[in-house]
This record gives C-alpha cells, structure tokens and sequence, in this order.
C-alpha cells in the first residue's frame, strides 16, 4: 500500500491510491461539483463555505462507501463475530478532516479546492463538532471506535442520535452560560438515514401471568428509527457502522386534533416521543436519577439489542450460538439494563429457560467501569424502574435472586434500601467487567466491587485506555508527525509503538531541534490564535501550561488556580527574579447544576482578569480561560502545549486520556500517581514526569486527620495568602464574599485534599520552571515522552479488548478488484 504523492506540478492533478481506487484531485473537484450540483442544487457562483464543505463531504463520503459495503459484505460472508459497543455518548467532534486524513486524500483535496477557488482550512473550520457525549467516557467511545475499524474488527457502535449535544459554553461578565448545542441545525453530511429500521420500544404498563407465562402490557411506545455514520479506518481498509437511534411517534401528527383547531395538541405526540432524543444530560459524575434519562438509556439499549438479534436470527438459528456471534460491550452502567433486557427477549419472546437466558445474556455482556465517584454510580429508585419498566423490575429480582442462589455466602445485592444498584446488576449480568488502568481496575476490586470480586475473582480484568494517533497526532500535529514519518517512516500511524524507533535519533542534533521547532511553531499558531479570537498577548516562547477537561472538584482545577495566584504574587513581590514565563491555559465545561464548579469557572476569569490586568507581572505570568471546550478546540491546544497537568486527588481520575495526548504530543506531565499516569510515568520513564502529592493510600489516610487542611494551610504561608485573597475579595471586589463557599469548603473539609497538596505542587512546578530553563533538556524529555508513549494507542487497547473480553478476530477486505460493486445494499 503506497500513497503516490508525484512532483508537484502547478495544477498538475494531484493523485492518490487506496486499494485499486485511484482518485486525483481533478476526480475530486469533478465529485464535489456534482454534489453541490445535483445533491445540494447549488451554483458554484452561489455557494456558501457551508455547501462547499457538504459537497467535499458528500464527494468523500462517496469513496467510503464503497469500503463500508466491502467490509459489510466480508464481515457477513465471514460469519465472523461482531463487537457491539453500546455507549450513551460518542464525543465524535468533527469528521471531515479525519476521513481526509484516513482515506489520505488531503493533498486531492487540497488540490480540488484550490482548483476551485476555495482554502481547505476555511471549509474545515466551518464543520461543528458532533458533541454528542460530556468528555473521556464518550470521547474514548470515539476513539474505540475508529481503531475498532483500523485493527479491521467488525463492530457496531450503538447511541443516541442526540437534536442536542453538549452545550455551548459563553463567559457572561466569567460566569459560564449554557446555549443549546443545534449540530443539526445544518445537513449533517455523513449519516444515512435508514427509514427501514425502526423499532417500537415500550414503557410502562403491567406484567401479567398468563399460564404461567410472564405478559407485559405495556401503555406507552415510541419508535426508535436508526441513523447510520460510516466510521473508516487508517488507509480506508475497513469500514464499520456507528447506529445512532432516533426516537418517533408511533402516531404521527393527530388531524383530527389538528381539524379541531387543538393545533398544540395534534403536534403533542410528536413532540412528547422526540423529547427521548431531544439532548444529551451534560452531568458527567452525577446522576440525577431522571426518569426521562433512564427513559433514554432503556431506548437505545433496547433498540440495540433488537437490532443484535434482528441480524443474528438473519444469519443463525440456534440462539445458542449468539455469545459466539456477539459481543456486547456496556460502557458503564448507562446501557446495563441491557442485561434484564436481553434475558426478556430470550426467555419471554423466545422461550429460552430463564436460567439459560440468563447464562446467554451474560456471555454476550461485558462492562466497562469509568469510575469510582459514589456519586457517579447508578441507582435507579425501584418504583421507577417497577413504574417505567414492570417487567424488568421483575427479572432484575430474578436475575438478583439467581446469583444469591449461586452465592450463599454473599454479602452483595443488585437491590438495596428501594434502589437497583446498576453497577452491581451490570456485574453480574456481565462475563468480563473491566476498568480503565491498572490503579482504577485494583481499586474496583478493593473498593466498590470488593464483595463481587471475591465471589468473582477471575472477572475483573483492566484495560487501560488509550488515544487514536490519527486524530490525536497525524491530523492535529502535522509538524511533529512529518518528523516522525520523515525519520522512521510511516508505519507508525497504526503501530504506534514504533515511535520507540525514534529514541536512536535523539542524539543527533538534528533531530531535536526538529522536533524543538515543531513545538515551537505550534506555540506560535496557538499565541496568534490567542491574540485573535481571544485578544490575549502572551509570549510564544514562554511555558504553555495546560488543563483541559471537564471541570469537577477532584480533577483540582483551583489546586492550579491556587499555584497560579501564589506564583503571581511572588512574581510581583520580586519580578527580578529570573522568572520562567508562564501562560497558564485552562478549559472546560462544569455540569450546569453543579455550584461549587461553575464557581471554579468563574473564579478562574475573575483571577485572569486581575493577573492579566498586571503590567509588573505580564512578560512573566498569563492566564486564559478558553470558553466552550471541545474536541475541536483540544486538537489546536495540545500540540503546543509544554506541561500537561493532570493534578487529580491519587484515587479519583479512573484514567484520563488527554493525558496521554499530551504525552504523545511531547508535552511534560505535572501529575499524581492517579489513572493513567501511573502507567505513562512507567513508560516515560521518572525522569521524564514531574510527579507530586500523595498516593492513592495516603489520601486515604489523610483525610482520617482531623483539621488537615487548616494543619496545611497554617503550615504554607504561600496557600494560606492565596485563599486569603480570594475570601477577601481580592478578585471580586464588586462581592467581597462572592467565593466564602470555596474557601470555606477548601478550609474546613478539602475531600479531596488540595491542601494537604498544595506544597508539594508548588515545589513540583518550580522544578518544573528550572527544567524548562534548560531548552535542550526539556527538548529531550518532550521527546522521550513521544517515544515511549506509543503503547498508550488505542489501537493496542482494542486488541486487549478483542483477546481478554470479546474472543473477536480481525478480518480484511479480501484483495484489489473485489472492493468497489457500489449500488449493492450490503448493510445488514
Ligand atoms: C450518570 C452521570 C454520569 C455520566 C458520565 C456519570 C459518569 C459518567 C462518566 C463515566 C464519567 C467519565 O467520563 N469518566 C471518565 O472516563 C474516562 C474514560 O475511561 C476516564 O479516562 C476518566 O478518568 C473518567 O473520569
């Protein structure tokens, strides 16, 4: 497989090949005039950026199709196993770019539309992002599901065609304000509608006993109909399906009601189903016990596994079979009603034994833990469930009372106080239950699954989390990966770990200064971005400091913030000093109901707006606030970024995976020994990772010391000046005590201990300032952490998911000249 890139030409068509598909830029041009032509029914002269990006769209979309149906086509002929990824979210961001990238006609289309009059950077620029899910759970489904395709497993992922994804954050005088999120405002350009599947889905109702037989009645239905986006792998070798499900009124619009002049009325059941898949709940650690979201989670969950044994009873008809022919993977316990579900179709629609069903289900089922917030763990109140699912409830008592029976020792219930514990059900409805790095995974098995995993000490297995290197390297650091191709070659972009290969070359001069200028000119882009959209002047060369994600009292963003005031004041005090320049950069969005966050954001834009305003400390220190934090706008910050902080409580983060994208994207770690990091340290080497603060143990213990954060203030003079400030007013003057709740919390509780480590932060980054001091040095450890980061793929951890968890193999597309029989429906 080669990518023919000839001499460059003026307007000479540029060409590339995929597996006997040769497109050159001319083919291109010609495609995206058709489109606009006869799908968008525009004129060149009339069309806007936004119809010559759904043409280019549309034009590549065309060559994917051909690949989707080849895979569809060899998966079935196969007879091969299917994965099921079934996720409430999948943080996709945009598209064009990465099918660009993985069907590698960038240069084509850099060509066509320049042909055309037209810059690529503007049409990319103009794609919302599909910000269907909160951040790391539906953002690692995204990622899963673009290496499920690149390893060429047949997969579907399985979700919810959210009206409304997550948010738009503003700044309203640096308080965060909530907009709906309208992706669909505009033609979404790579989903397929699929009218022909659709599924009544019920609620309510009562279950009756009808010879012995368990009859539910339901009183409520909607359909779910399905929307199809092809998910093409690296080099377009594969294509797999990610199924989004959109909720309908059985009845449409009522006439009669409409006749009556109950105008409202007519239109209600529409609007009443469509609530379903109205919008995305933007909590991500607290339930809210919703009806409407549990209504959701049983929509698709449901509509998925109809869907499963739709395509199974197509293909088989020995429902014993179906573990061989399935695996269905839960991300968290949002799809683990899935597992009663599953047990009514085999048992109540099919006739299996309930024991049987129930052994079935399980060896179809897999779950995968993101956390261990209490908070965060479901639990649906049982007259709930019994109200909106009266079945369920029922095998759920069932499938409860058939695991004590295995269990006679147990000490656990899927049921306790009136509630169903959906983690404990997901547990045992599942045969693999795993977490998301090592630490998280011992701690599933020494914290909330404790009395599980002794009954069930084989289940629990880890996979640690991982990054797609397309998007995450090759698409948003072009600089670096044209380094790293240009010395090791292009093998790398789905063998990751082959970037060790690069670690001979850190000798030569040469190479790191390449590596230093790659970095050096993102910094640039980002300052300039900085100085446009933000009207913010920092220093290209300083230290780019970054915290991105979502903002949430473990992850410590005013830990950060509380560094940041006390290093500013220094700076003031004696700005002689030799300081490190500093661009401190945070973004990310707080759950709307969640005060104590939307207070950190706030706080943050009132700091920066003080510190920024400081014309002493400006060439040493900046601040800024990125509103509306996205997949978009963390591939143009992580690329420039020197330090990546990933500064949660040891115990709280189950992984983290920007994490590994700034490690990947030569950016030091300021870290706790939490998630992931214990693993990167691990493979980056100590050297190489500038650790602090208490492990997850300690933080243990340190919470049982009465008064341990007023014992750490009183022992840091720098701390104990920082929330001074901000409880006196410092930064809001307009409302001295406007922030008395996050110093009052910080004094007298700190759960999650920012005091007790704030010193040991401190002094880690002013290690860090002397580190960065040293260009060269700090050059070397960026590139040492590229080098060994490559095992954090997730491409690796989709292999590890295949061999431990599903049992899947991978298939190829048999060779050239069996790809392209388009026009063949082939999508089971
Ligand atoms: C019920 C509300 C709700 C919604 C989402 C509770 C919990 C969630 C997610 C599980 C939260 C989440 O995104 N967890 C993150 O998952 C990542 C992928 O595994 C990890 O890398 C992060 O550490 C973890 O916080």
């Amino acid at each position: 497989m080669t990518s023919m890139t000839v001499g460059r030409v003026a307007n000479a068509p540029v060409a590339s090949a995929l597996e006997g598909d040769l497109v050159t830029s001319a083919d291109l041009r010609d495609s995206i005039l058709r489109h606009l032509t006869y799908d968008l029914g525009k004129e060149p002269e009339m069309a806007e950026i936004h119809d010559w990006r759904i043409a280019l769209s549309l034009a590549l979309r065309e060559r994917i199709v051909d690949h989707w149906f080849a895979s569809m086509r060899t998966a079935r002929h196969s007879g091969a196993k299917r994965v099921y990824y079934l996720s409430m979210e999948f943080l996709i961001g945009r598209l064009l770019e990465d099918s660009m990238v993985n069907l590698g006609l960038e240069e084509a289309a850099d060509r066509a539309l320049t042909d055309l009059g037209l810059n690529l950077q503007d049409i990319l620029a103009d794609e919302p992002d599909a910000a269907l899910g909160n951040g790391g759970l539906g953002r690692l489904a995204a990622c899963f599901m673009e290496s499920l395709a690149t390893v060429g497993c047949p997969a579907f992922g399985y979700g919810i065609r959210y009206e409304h994804g997550l948010f738009k954050q503003r700044f309203v005088q640096g308080r965060q304000v909530e907009e709906p999120e309208d992706w669909l405002q505009q033609r979404p350009a790579w989903e397929f509608e699929r009218s022909d599947i659709a599924f009544k889905l019920c609620f309510g109702g009562e279950v009756s006993e009808d010879g012995g037989k368990a009859v539910w009645h339901p009183e409520e239905a909607v359909v779910a109909k399905a929307y199809d986006t092809p998910i093409i792998s690296w080099q377009g070798r594969w294509a797999n399906t990610l199924r989004l499900w959109s909720a309908r009124p059985l009845h449409g619009f009522d006439l009669e009601r409409f006749n009556r002049g109950e105008f409202a009325a007519a239109a209600e059941p529409e609007a009443l189903a469509r609530t379903i898949s109205r919008v995305l709940y933007p909590d991500d650690t607290t339930e809210q016990g919703k009806e409407l979201r549990l209504k959701q989670e049983f929509f698709f969950t449901a509509a998925s596994l109809r869907d499963i044994l739709r395509r199974f009873e197509a293909e088989h008809d020995n429902l014993r079979l179906l573990p061989q022919k399935a695996a269905i993977q839960l991300n968290d316990t949002h799809p683990a009603i899935a597992g009663p579900e599953m047990v009514r179709l085999l048992h109540d629609e099919r006739g299996m034994e309930l024991d049987e069903a129930i052994v079935t289900a399980r060896a179809c089922l897999s779950y995968t833990n993101h956390t261990l917030m209490p908070e965060a763990l479901e639990r649906w109140p049982e007259h709930l469930m019994h109200r909106l699912l009266p079945r369920h409830m029922q095998l759920i008592e069932r499938i409860d009372a058939a695991h004590a029976v295995k269990q006679p020792t147990r000490q656990v219930s899927a049921l306790e106080h009136g509630e169903v514990k959906m983690g404990e059900l997901a547990f045992m409805m599942a045969h693999k239950v795993n977490g998301v790095s090592a630490l998280h995974t011992e701690l599933m098995k020494s914290t909330v699954f404790a009395e599980l995993h002794r009954l069930h000490p084989d289940r629990i297995v880890n996979q640690t989390n991982g990054v797609t290197p397309r998007r995450w390297v090759l698409s948003a650091n072009r600089r670096l990966s044209a380094l790293i191709t240009d010395t090791i070659g292009e093998g790398w972009v789905d063998d990751l770990e082959q970037l060790e290969q690069l670690e001979p070359y850190f000798g030569d001069a040469g190479f790191l200064d390449r590596y230093a200028a790659a970095k050096r000119e993102n910094k640039a882009d980002l300052s300039n971005w900085l100085a446009t959209e933000m009207d913010l002047k920092v220093d290209p060369t300083a230290l780019f400091d970054v915290q991105i994600k979502r903002i949430h009292e473990y992850k410590r963003q005013h830990m950060n913030l509380l560094e940041t005031i006390a290093l500013w004041k220094e700076i003031a005090a004696n700005p002689d000093a030799g300081w490190t320049p500093r661009v401190k950069i945070f973004a990310g969005k707080a759950a709307p109901g969640y005060v104590f966050a939307k207070e950190i954001v706030h706080l943050i834009n009132e700091v920066a707006a003080v510190i920024n305003a400081d014309p002493v400390t400006a060439p040493y220190l900046k601040v800024a606030f990125l509103p509306n934090y996205n997949v978009t706008l963390a591939e143009r910050l992580i690329p420039a970024a020197d330090l990546s902080e990933q500064i949660s409580t040891a115990g709280k983060e189950a992984s983290g995976t920007g994490n590994m994208k700034f490690a990947l994207n030569g950016a030091l770690t300021v870290g706790t020994l939490d998630g992931a990091n214990v693993e990167i340290r691990e493979r980056v080497g100590e050297e190489n990772f500038f650790l602090f603060g208490m492990t997850a143990d300690e933080v243990i213990a340190r919470r049982e010391v009465p008064g341990h954060a007023a014992q750490a203030i009183e022992a840091d003079a720098r701390l104990a000046g920082a929330l001074a400030d901000i409880g006196e007013g410092r930064f809001s003057p307009d409302d001295p005590g406007r922030y008395h709740g996050v110093t009052g919390n910080l004094s007298h509780h700190d759960y999650f201990l920012v005091c007790s480590d704030f010193t040991a932060y401190w002094e880690a980054q002013r290690r860090i300032d002397a580190a960065f001091a040293d260009q060269n040095a700090w050059m070397r450890m960026a590139a040492i952490n590229t080098a060994r980061s490559g095992w954090f793929s997730s491409d690796r951890a989709i292999r590890g998911y295949m061999a431990d968890i599903w049992n899947a193999e991978a298939l190829e597309v048999p060779g050239p000249g069996d790809v392209l029989h388009s026009g063949r429906q082939a999508l089971g």
